[in-house]
């Protein structure tokens, strides 16, 4: 299927410009999840190793700042042009390590190139604000400063896509990153940090360790020298990270995961909500931060809506997805699998009515990865843990309502805020959704995925702390604003007091 190879068995860390192997003499292998074969061994690095990072970025950090912003941006279209040309290549990788279906890989491809492009635009906007002064012949104005060091922990379900969308926005904007990528994903770290060095950024500026959450997350967080941590991961982990930051008083951009739903009401295109619901649910196996795992349906059109999904459901096939007729691929690793057959059972015992799916997959060659079948439960009540749980698979649960008012309730009812959906042709109820779901992204009339780099992404309530990725929000959690007074009356001047 596919002819990539990489010519590392043990990938290094990249400090300084280096590829170092660092002081820690232990590895761990990389896994293929659609076959389990091992693709390359990543380091487990110490906290040494991210103290030397560290080092680097902090001393690189002082110069970088001192480039001009658009000579800091050329390094990106430089970045964004190397991608390009090796898009086949990352993509086929990426579905090598995470097992998503190639061409959604190649979409988690271009969702990076897209953002290189944009982030690289701001080095010539980096937009600050003018504004009068009180006094006369004084002048005003708010520029942006970068923070510092940067720490960014991404996750392994969008691991160039997320990479991409905090990394770009602190460079840019004259930061310097040190990066810990998932270790079940380190090989979009490793071409990334690759094509940097190929476009000539200089040595420090970014610098990846890999490693565990546990080592390297944690050293991470506490290092006095990174004065930004952004974390896309688990729930219980941010907490975490956001309590230690906190009495640390260092700035937490944090993105937490979802429980989403695609509402459909009495009046929707149904054939439509069939196909948002299939995209955005199955898609990725589930595991995306922003898929749908609810489905809040009219009660007028509940059964309708059930024969089509199974009907469709029925057509998805799954399997190792560098197979390009194959719709669903793996799921990450046998510990995923567990946590959502334990979803299964909790569901089943709350007396929800299991009616697709619901098992294991491992038959003939499956049997050596990780696949679970796409899975549909029905008369699901909104206080069930399989409606309030992120699960992280391919796991929907049907609830029936029997209003708009009911629908939005439900939806808004659960401890996170990532993205809804709603689909109708009712052009009132279109405006009243957007105004009352709660969520951080909203979409009408297609599915609770795809959300589009140029905007911010993030979410409300159990989601984040109110920060954002991507989009120029992005800006704000990679910036500080400074305030800029210049008086040129030639005398001294007193605000609140000389004010004629
Ligand atoms: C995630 O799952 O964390 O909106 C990211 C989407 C993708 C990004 C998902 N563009 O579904």
């Amino acid at each position: 299927m596919s002819s990539i190879t990489i010519s590392e068995e043990k990938l290094s860390n990249y400090i300084n410009g280096e590829w170092v192997n660092g002081e820690g003499k232990r590895y761990t292998p990389v896994i293929n999840p659609a076959n389990s074969e091992t693709i390359v061994e990543v380091p487990l690095s110490t906290v040494n190793d991210v103290d030397n990072a560290v080092k680097s970025a902090k001393t690189a950090q002082k110069e970088w700042a001192l480039v001009p912003a658009p000579q800091r941006a050329e390094i990106l279209y430089h970045v964004g042009y190397l991608m390009k040309e090796r898009k086949e290549r990352l993509s086929q990788l990426l579905t090598m390590e995470n097992g998503k279906v190639i061409e959604e890989a190649r979409g988690e491809v271009q969702e990076g190139i897209d953002m290189a492009f944009y982030m690289a635009g701001e080095g010539r906007r980096l937009f600050g604000q003018t504004t009068p002064s009180e006094l006369k012949d004084k002048f005003a104005m708010s520029v942006r400063a970068p923070v510092g060091v940067v720490g960014i922990i991404t996750p392994w379900n969008f691991p160039i896509a997320i990479a991409t969308w905090k990394s770009f926005p602190a460079i840019v904007a004259g930061n310097t990153v040190v990066w810990k990528p998932a270790t079940e994903t380190p090989l979009m770290a490793f071409e990334l940090a690759k094509i940097f060095e190929e476009a000539g950024l200089p040595k420090g500026v970014l610098n990846v360790v890999f490693g565990s959450g546990s080592e390297v997350g944690e050293a991470m967080v506490h290092h006095h020298d990174i004065r930004v941590i952004s974390f896309t991961g688990s729930n219980d982990v941010g907490r975490n990270i956001a309590g230690e930051c906190g009495k640390q008083l260092k700035k937490v951009s944090l993105e937490m995961g979802g429980k989403n739903a695609v509402i459909v009401m009495d009046d929707a295109d149904l054939g439509l909500a069939v196909e948002g619901i299939l995209w955005s649910a199955f898609g990725t196996s589930g595991q995306r931060c922003t898929a749908c795992s609810r489905v809040i349906v009219h009660k007028n059109v509940k059964e309708q809506l059930e024969e089509r999904l199974l009907v469709e459901m029925e057509k998805l096939t799954i399997g190792n997805g560098l197979d390009e007729t194959i719709k669903v691929g793996p799921i990450i690793n046998a510990g995923a699998i567990e946590k959502i057959k334990q979803y299964i059972e909790i569901g089943k015992e709350e007396g929800a009515n299991l009616l697709a799916g619901g098992y294991v997959l491992d038959e003939g060659e499956k049997a050596n990865g990780n696949y679970f079948a796409p899975t549909l439960f029905t008369d699901v009540t909104p206080s069930m843990r399989i409606a309030q749980e992120e699960i992280f698979g391919p796991v929907v649960s049907l609830i029936p309502v029997k209003s708009f008012d009911e629908a939005i309730e439900v939806n808004n009812n659960v401890e996170y805020g990532l993205s809804s959906s709603i689909f109708t042709r009712d052009v009132n109820r279109v405006f009243a959704a957007q105004r009352d779901l709660d969520t951080g992204i909203v979409y009408v009339n297609a599915g609770t995925t795809g959300a589009e780099i140029h905007l911010p992404f993030g979410g409300t309530k159990g989601t984040g702390n109110g920060h954002r990725d991507s989009g120029l929000a992005a800006l704000d959690v990679f910036t500080e604003w400074k305030s800029v007074y210049v008086d040129y009356s030639g005398k001294l001047q007193r605000a609140q007091i000389d004010v004629e």
